[in-house]
């Protein structure tokens, strides 16, 4: 142990500590400073920045023997506080620099070391110095922290005052449409929101803390767990195995669709007979500590039998591969599409036809906040589970018959969540902390390391395709034939509905009259498969989007123009046969027509030698809901003060669950002119909130919008007097009249049916994505010089929220396009080795154009958003490198060795 004096935020404190402790557990554990995020704790994500006397430092992998007496450290809390922000935080405010604002606190201190050393950066100063101190972050593309910064300096150097800095903030009336800030905003900025690893650090001391014993091979039978010499181990209260699980230790995947072979019985709690995947838990070993938890974890000594390890789709479908699950075929569930005629005689008769094999893979979701919770006991003798779920009433069900719980018994809340990107639509940790709570009855916490969250919570399922297109020589669409595997991992749950999304997005956009195709889910061995932004569509669409393109490049004609002709309009339908709900496609291409052509003309000019340029188009489609009758509910409530307050599980990734309710509700609640501030949002506990359903499929803006809309309603509809001023709340009281009213939506849908034909969704998203790249000869490297998108997505509910989601999503597309990959479970283990882009990977000029057709059934006309900027624009970039250099990738990420293999060719 040592002692030593720490000078921070201008006061001296006293720490007591081990030698080896990071800076950074020091400054969040012993001294509360939970603004220093811990993210990849490896030293590459800069959210546990600090200023370590004068000098920007990542403090998790900063030992404290390296730490010297008396240094001065500065943290977010002595750049600024909520009553009293400083110009980078308020800039951050004015921007929506923060979404899940996990990486916020270690961007405002590395903004602020910049701005003390120079104090008129050129945007490109902002973008060296966030690469080179590796300030990572998933949820905004960086553009709009570049702003923040630019715009943070005017204010210091005196150019801009602070006011001018928030000009875009209503101070009264209408925020619909706005820049009004997410109310969460200020929390994020001043690093005192609570993530779930700075709960777990306040809570009660009796909290047990939790370390699992995990599989480091994909395939085994289990031959016996012994944690004999583990239990011996200081401060070991408890160590769990499946023996210990009270129900059936399943999680079920609540299979879909009745033709599923299997009985989505498949996803252990804690594996017994077999471990199916890489990092699946045989065992939780419950401590005092989190340390002495894990040297414990080390000690127990599993015995297994290697199995043969199905690491794809094409692997695990070999007539002679072992059933993963026994009694259940590796391909499990089967997906037909058929729309109009058959389509053998149209491809026999057709002027052009054209075919393509394409690969989307396993990109990894890459939070920098990695996943986190804990459980207990409340007073009623409820079992609570605080996680970072997106799908709480969703994963109550999943859980409860595995755990043994009433699932009337269970509450599930959501903490502030660091970013989720849809593998939160999964239950990862929830079953494991309840199991630990039921069995010690204490409170336990349990908190991955990065490791763990990239090697242990689900992946996007790689879709392998064979697409063929019929067209007459104009170029117009006569029929499309596909055929696609799903590699889902070894747990059903939503591998059916995913397979489904094939059928739906191939070829989405455009008027195909005759379509017939299948689907299928592949059991496998890699990483189980789970909702990623986009759900289905990045994969669907990469293969149509690139293979119009080549149809295009037949034909003769320019890709735009092929897009325009076949593009929805009336009288045209879905793949599932289901009449657009708007048409807007063809504007977004009159739109986009002069770009495109401008960065045609760019690309010639800048073109050299050694260094092509090259432009692609894609276009976007994706549905706002889950299919079918999609349904939320949602309460308001007025009380004393005048405020009304909404009460539904929206759930926040990060992208602004609370702004999104809080102005749904402003503008419907708009007769009775109540001030924003005065709306305030309880969402995402089950014990409080009505189930608005999970926050995937962008269906909340919509679907829970709806629900939220209809409250307001209800209520504005109930405090109306017959002179029509309205009550108040000490009226509403005396008169009886309730001060609580509920509100519902279904959306007006109906499922596909087993030819994948129906009218799954109210809404769409629809959008055109303009890539230009530079590709270097010598060695394959890409370069996303700008990207272009014209969406839209209905009415515009909060221009902060909505142009964030976008540039976040097209920063996940040119990672998708070029870079991050799951594929070699050691190497693509952390963020760098997995090919996370940092802020010099995603181009400073990304253009975004709006066109807000109101949706028929979205409040206020407004669509979803969240997925959009993921459906295709990494087909953009790959068929920008094929413009600029001939070389055509069908298979992602379009990493320079295959660029180059390419070009080789
Ligand atoms: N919105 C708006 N105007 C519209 C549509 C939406 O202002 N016309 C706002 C909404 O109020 C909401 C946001 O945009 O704040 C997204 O709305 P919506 O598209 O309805 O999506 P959800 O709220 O259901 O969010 C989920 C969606 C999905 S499925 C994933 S995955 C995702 C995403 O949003 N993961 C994210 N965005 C993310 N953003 C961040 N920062 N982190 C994630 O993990
Ligand atoms: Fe320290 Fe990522 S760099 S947590
Ligand atoms: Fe940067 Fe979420 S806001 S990681």
């Amino acid at each position: 142990m040592l002692k030593k004096m720490l000078h921070v935020n201008g006061v001296d404190r006293m720490v007591i500590c081990d030698q080896d402790d990071s800076l950074a557990n020091v400054l969040r554990e012993n001294l509360g400073i939970t603004s220093v995020k811990v993210g990849c704790g490896q030293g590459q994500c800069g959210s546990c920045t600090v200023v370590v006397d004068g000098k920007l430092k990542r403090t998790c992998t900063l030992k404290m023997k390296r730490v010297a007496e008396n240094t001065k450290i500065v943290t977010v809390e002595g750049v600024g506080t909520p009553t009293c922000l400083h110009p980078i935080q308020l800039a951050w405010i004015a921007h929506g620099g923060a979404q899940c604002g996990f990486c916020t606190p270690g961007f405002i201190v590395s903004s602020y070391a910049l701005l003390l050393e120079n104090q008129s950066p050129s945007r490109e100063d902002i973008r060296d110095w966030f690469q080179k101190h590796r300030n990572a972050c998933r949820c905004t593309g960086y553009k709009p922290l570049v702003d923040a910064v630019m715009d943070a300096a005017a204010v210091i150097r005196g150019d801009k005052t602070r006011e001018e800095l928030m000009k875009d903030v209503p101070v009264e009336g209408r925020i619909l449409g706005t820049k009004y800030p997410r109310p969460s905003a200020v929390a994020k900025v001043t690093g005192t929101l609570d993530y779930g690893a700075d709960l777990g650090i306040k809570l009660p001391g009796d909290t047990l803390r939790l370390a699992l014993v995990q599989a480091e091979v994909s395939h085994a039978k289990i031959i016996s767990i012994d944690t004999s010499e583990a239990e011996k181990m200081d401060g070991v209260k408890k160590i769990i195995t499946h023996k210990d699980v009270k129900g059936k230790n399943r999680i079920t995947g609540l299979i879909t669709f009745p033709s599923n072979k299997g009985d989505g019985w498949d996803r252990p709690i804690l594996c017994d007979e077999k471990v199916f995947q890489y990092g699946d838990t045989l065992a939780i070993v419950c401590a005092d500590t989190e340390k002495h938890a894990k040297a414990a974890a080390a000690k127990v000594k599993v015995e297994l039998e290697q199995l043969p390890e199905y690491m794809s789709a094409p692997e695990a479908m070999q007539d002679d591969a072992m059933e993963i699950h026994p009694g259940t075929p590796n391909i499990y569930y089967i997906q037909n599409i058929a729309k109009g005629n058959e389509t053998a005689p149209i491809f026999k008769d057709a002027d052009v036809t054209i075919e393509g094999d394409y690969y989307v893979g396993r990109q990894p979701h890459m939070p920098i906040e990695p996943d986190v919770g804990f459980a207990y006991r409340n007073d009623e003798g409820k079992l609570v589970i605080h996680s970072k779920s997106i799908g709480m009433h969703l994963h109550a069900a999943m859980i409860a018959p595995g755990l043994g719980e009433d699932v009337e018994n269970l509450v599930m809340v959501q903490n502030p969540t660091g970013g989720t990107f849809g593998y939160k639509f999964s239950a990862t940790m929830e079953a494991l902390v309840g199991v630990a709570c039921i069995a010690t009855g204490k409170p336990v916490f349990l908190n991955y390391t990065w490791h763990q969250q990239q090697t242990y919570t689900p992946k996007r399922s790689p879709f392998f395709m064979n697409v063929r297109l019929a067209a007459d020589k104009e170029g117009k669409l006569l029929g499309m034939e596909t055929d696609w595997s799903v590699d889902h991992g070894p747990y059903s749950e939503f591998g059916d509905l995913l397979t489904l999304r094939g059928a739906q997005f191939i070829g989405a956009g455009y008027n195909i009259p005759n379509i017939r195709g299948e689907g299928r889910t592949v059991c496998t061995n890699h990483a189980w498969g789970s909702a990623f932004r986009g759900f289905g569509s990045p994969q669907s669409e990469f293969a149509s989007e690139v293979l119009m393109d080549e149809l295009a490049e037949k034909i003769g004609m320019d890709p735009l123009e092929i897009r325009y002709k076949n593009a929805y309009r009336k009288g045209s339908t879905t793949p599932t046969g289901q009449d657009p709900e708007v048409y807007s496609i063809p504007d977004i291409i009159d739109t986009i027509r002069p770009k495109y052509e401008e960065a045609k003309k760019r690309a010639a000019e800048l073109s050299t030698p050694e260094v092509k340029r090259g432009v692609g188009i894609a276009l976007g489609v994706y549905g706002s809901g889950l299919d079918g009758p999609d349904t939320a509910d949602a309460d308001v409530e007025l009380d004393a003060q005048g405020c009304v307050t909404v009460y539904t599980t929206w759930h926040d990734h990060g992208q602004g669950a609370d702004i999104g309710a809080q102005t749904t509700a402003h503008e419907a609640l708009s007769p009775m002119g109540i001030p924003a501030e005065k709306v305030k949002v309880c969402l995402n506990d089950t014990s409080k909130c009505p189930n608005g359903g999970p926050a995937g499929g962008s269906r909340s803006q919509v679907v829970v919008g709806r629900a939220i809309k209809s409250a307001c309603e209800a209520l504005v509809e109930s405090m109306k007097k017959a002179d029509g001023s309205y009550y108040t709340y000490e009226e509403m009281v005396e008169k009886k009249i309730p001060t609580r009213a509920s509100g519902k939506w279904t959306a007006p849908c109906t499922d596909c049916d087993e030819n994948s034909q129906g009218n799954p969704f109210a809404c769409y998203m629809y959008g055109m994505f303009l890539a230009e790249v530079s590709v270097e000869l010598a060695t394959g490297k890409t370069t996303v010089d700008k990207m272009t998108a014209v969406a839209d997505i209905g009415t515009i509910m909060n221009k902060l929220v909505v142009d964030g989601q976008m540039y976040g999503g097209l920063a996940q597309a040119i990672g998708l396009a070029l870079t991050e990959d799951y594929e070699d479970i050691k190497k693509h283990s952390t963020m760098i080795g997995a090919g996370l882009p940092f802020a010099k990977d995603i181009p400073d000029d990304m253009e975004l154009v709006y066109i807000e057709s109101k949706r028929p059934e979205g409040p206020f006309g407004a669509s979803g958003v969240g997925e959009l900027p993921l459906t295709s624009p990494h087909a953009a970039i790959i068929n920008a490198i094929y413009n600029a250099c001939g070389a055509r990738i069908r298979h992602l990420p379009a990493r320079p060795e295959k660029v180059l293999a390419e070009l080789n060719k």
